[in-house]
């Protein structure tokens, strides 16, 4: 295992680092991009000092050129989503304070009058890369290098900025305990503005030297044929996409099913993580593909930290053990340590996975550190050793399709609409989402409001995924003595 200097990538130059299409590109052609864009990117400076570079490009050469370019230069990397409204960015950009924001073509003419109003220099690629490398500063391990956004308890996303050292340490873990080598190939079709796609997929294979094939999107049949050529030997993704293939084979000639099927069955792995893999679900790809899914448990803040073991059982429903070099403690309402089996608690974490801080937001800082632990929110159970997650302690937070989100943030949007005076917004349990959005609302005296037309309406002000899956008009919100809603109340309604 690698324990040098971050960020590292594959020692074998000549090997294939990133397939895109029908363009390949070995580990020296995106060192030497990496490294004429950090030296572009510098230009009189020495070191970034931690300047906040966002960027707001899809899975490609270039994302990877910003990325580890950013690093190398000493700033912050902030990936941007790009199936984000722009409404939406004004909100990451200016909490981060971004100077300088790296995209290509169309996405930059949606970008031009927000980074305009910003003050966002607004940059392609092509315009930052240096002729050649330069020097490029050394980087301390302490450094702050990504700020991720995540949804919360509060309407608005919070940065999550972690270290080069954290980064560090939530890679080589997981290299070690799935067993990673440059031998393996995988797809990347999960959007690289979480961890899931950026550092358990991508930073894993690169820092392993293994072959990376990028999708700008999950694109069934592209990813299945290439499934029944035996492309990859590691498959990683959350449980929709395990619906959603099992759904694709539903709808495709047995002879096909057969193959792909085959294709899976010849992998060396196949993960699912950042939602509950539903025990049903675990047994159908079983039947399949004959492949035992390794379930594991991660948070934007920590990376990952349980894992079923890669030799050992995999338990159906539970995500196993804590990995090595991640504390793991459950506790209880008076933060007093469960070491008793079969009693739930709240999961904490230490180690050097966890992230640095909420950027700009030392209240919240302090508020999910208790005692050094990082504490999750969600509540776990230890059952014959294996850790199950039994749910989450907010029910403002919801877990659909892998992406997390916040009930606050949605509500607050819905408020905006002419027709509605108030708004619940909770997730209900659902076969392919895990959990889907819905809405409950109380409509203004003689207004009227459909689905599809409340659909379009936040078409724009919200990422697509976001937008509510139902709406239930109620004419009154169930709430408390104190006047709030009592979320529960409504799940029962459903
Ligand atoms: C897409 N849609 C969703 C959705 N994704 N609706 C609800 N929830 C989602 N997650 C909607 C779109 O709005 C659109 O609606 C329709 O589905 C088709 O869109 P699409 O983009 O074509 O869908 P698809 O490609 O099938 O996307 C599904 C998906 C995607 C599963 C590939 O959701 C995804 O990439 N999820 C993974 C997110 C992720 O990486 N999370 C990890 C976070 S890190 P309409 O009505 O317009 O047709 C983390 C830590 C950890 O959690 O442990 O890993
Ligand atoms: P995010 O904040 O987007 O990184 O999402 C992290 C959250 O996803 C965790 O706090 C959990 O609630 C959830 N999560 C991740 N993996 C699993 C899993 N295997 N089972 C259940 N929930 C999970």
């Amino acid at each position: 295992m690698h324990t040098g200097s971050f960020p590292h990538l594959g020692d074998d130059n000549s090997r294939t680092a990133l397939v895109d299409g029908d363009q390949r590109f070995t580990y020296a052609e995106v060192n030497q991009c990496i490294n004429r864009f950090a030296t572009g990117l510098l230009g009189e400076k020495d070191d970034l000092q931690e300047e906040r570079i966002a960027f707001f490009i899809p899975a490609s050469l270039d994302y990877v050129t910003v990325m580890h370019g950013v690093w190398r230069a000493g700033g912050i990397a902030v990936p941007l989503n790009v199936a984000s409204a722009v409404a939406e960015l004004e909100h990451y950009l200016s909490s981060a304070s971004v100077t300088r924001m790296i995209a290509n073509g169309e996405y930059q003419d949606s970008l031009r009058d927000l980074c305009n109003e910003l003050d966002i220099e607004l940059l392609s690629v092509e315009e930052v890369l240096a002729e050649t490398p330069g020097k490029l500063p050394e980087i301390t391990d302490d450094r702050r290098a990504m700020m991720l956004f995540t949804s919360g308890t509060t309407n608005k996303p919070k940065g999550v900025v972690s270290t080069h050292k954290t980064i560090r340490a939530q890679i080589t873990t997981l290299i070690d305990a799935w067993a990673w080598t440059e031998d393996d190939a995988i797809p990347l079709f999960l959007p690289l503005h979480h961890i899931h796609g950026i550092i358990n997929i991508l930073s894993c294979g690169l820092w392993a030297g293994a072959t990376v094939h990028l999708f700008a999107k999950f694109d069934i049949p592209r990813i299945t044929d290439q499934i029944i050529a035996g492309t990859y030997n590691v498959f990683m993704a959350v449980p929709t996409i395990y619906v959603k293939l099992i759904q694709y084979f539903e709808s495709i000639d047995a002879e096909r099913v057969e193959k792909i099927c085959a294709g899976f069955k010849a992998m060396r792995l196949n993960i699912s993580g950042s939602a509950a893999c539903p025990v049903k679900l675990f047994k159908q790809w079983q039947e399949l593909t004959g492949q035992v899914l390794l379930e594991r448990y991660g948070m934007t803040e920590i990376g990952m930290g349980i894992s079923n073991p890669y030799n050992g059982e995999r338990r159906a429903g539970y995500v196993g053990l804590p990995l090595p070099g991640v504390e793991v403690q459950l506790f209880d309402e008076n933060d007093q340590a469960i070491n008793e089996e079969s009693k739930a608690g709240e999961i904490r974490i230490k180690g050097d996975n966890v992230f640095l801080e909420y950027w700009n937001n030392e209240r919240a800082t302090e508020e999910s550190f208790r005692d050094g632990w990082f504490c999750t929110g969600d509540v776990a159970v230890i059952e014959d050793g294996y850790y199950r997650i039994m749910g989450r302690s907010s029910v403002d937070i919801i877990k659909s399709g892998g992406y997390k989100l916040s009930a606050l943030e949605i509500e607050g949007v819905l408020l905006t609409h002419d027709a509605i005076s108030e708004v619940a917004v909770i997730g209900v349990e659902d076969d392919t989402w895990g959990e889907a959005v819905t809405a409950f609302l109380v409509l203004k005296d003689g207004a009227g409001l459909e689905y599809e037309a409340l659909k379009n309406w936040c078409d724009g002000k919200m990422s697509s995924y976001k937008i509510p899956k139902d709406i239930k008009i109620v004419d009154a919100l169930p709430r408390n003595a104190m006047g709030k809603v009592t979320k529960p109340a409504l799940k029962k309604l459903i």
